[in-house]
């Protein structure tokens, strides 16, 4: 899979992949990430990428045409690039989202600055806009980091073997179980016992229980967006009984 990221500031992007899970997909040949800097892509002495909004008002625009010729030359030697544009106007990013991308084998994200881009990129050249969450930033640096992050994680190989994607589909939609480390017991605080008892069925048991509890508490939304497995379902009704 390779990523292509058209941007204004390509030299923010120059250490965040060279970490942690992403580093090593890069390194495996899993994946590819292309940063490509927007005003390669102009062809005027001021290598201008944006200009006045018509109607007036505040702000300034990012101009069609550099937009266009990057995506059109980063994608002239395929048909089948996904080209995503990071905006707060977007489709909800999410893990199903992130699923989405990690099929495909080329997506190109364009990140947005000043007040946003001209609507005939949204309208004729992006075929996708994906929001990280609802709040304004600064441009779409930021969430085209997030996005290549969430959906690297996702490509085959990507994880080590103890990192196993199964937790991913056996937990997929609830929140995190809590964890613990050594000390057993830390200031007076202590690990539950059934960590402790080497007890694996039981630990399963007791870990799936608190997800849903604190789902249930923080995250309503989710379980109620979810299809549930029949144990499952006894589960989530036995930790309502517990917690109302
Ligand atoms: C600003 C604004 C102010 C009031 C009401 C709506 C508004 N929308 C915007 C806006 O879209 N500003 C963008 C800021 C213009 C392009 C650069 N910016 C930005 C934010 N790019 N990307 C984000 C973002 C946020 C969350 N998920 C993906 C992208």
């Amino acid at each position: 899979m390779r990523f292509d990221i058209i941007t204004i500031f390509p030299q923010i992007f120059k250490e965040v992949f060279d970490f942690g899970i992403v580093r090593r997909a890069v390194e495996a040949n899993l994946v590819r990430i292309h940063v490509h800097d927007l005003r390669d892509y102009t062809y005027d002495r001021h290598r201008q990428v944006d200009d006045r909004p018509f109607g007036g008002g505040a702000g300034m625009v990012m101009k069609p045409e550099p937009l266009f010729r990057a995506v059109e030359a980063i994608t002239n030697d395929t048909a089948d690039a996904k080209v995503v544009l990071l905006s707060p106007q977007g489709r909800p990013f999410a893990q199903e989202t992130a699923r989405e991308y990690a099929a495909l084998d080329r997506v190109v994200l364009i990140c947005g600055r000043y007040e946003g881009v001209d609507e005939r990129v949204v309208e004729d050249l992006v075929n996708d806009e994906v929001s990280i969450g609802d709040y304004v930033l600064s441009g779409g640096e930021i969430p085209a980091m997030v996005v290549v992050d969430a959906v690297t994680r996702l490509i085959p190989g990507a994880l080590g073997c103890e990192q196993s994607a199964e937790r991913e589909s056996f937990v997929g939609g609830l929140l995190d179980h809590p964890h613990y480390t050594r000390p057993a017991e830390f200031r007076g605080l202590k690990t539950p016992e059934v960590l402790l008892n080497g007890n694996h069925a039981e630990i399963e048991k007791w870990r799936r229980r608190k997800a849903i509890e604190k789902t249930l508490r923080r995250r309503p939304d989710l379980i109620l967006n979810r299809e549930l497995s029949d144990e499952e379902r006894r589960e989530l009704d036995e930790a309502k009984r517990n917690c109302s």
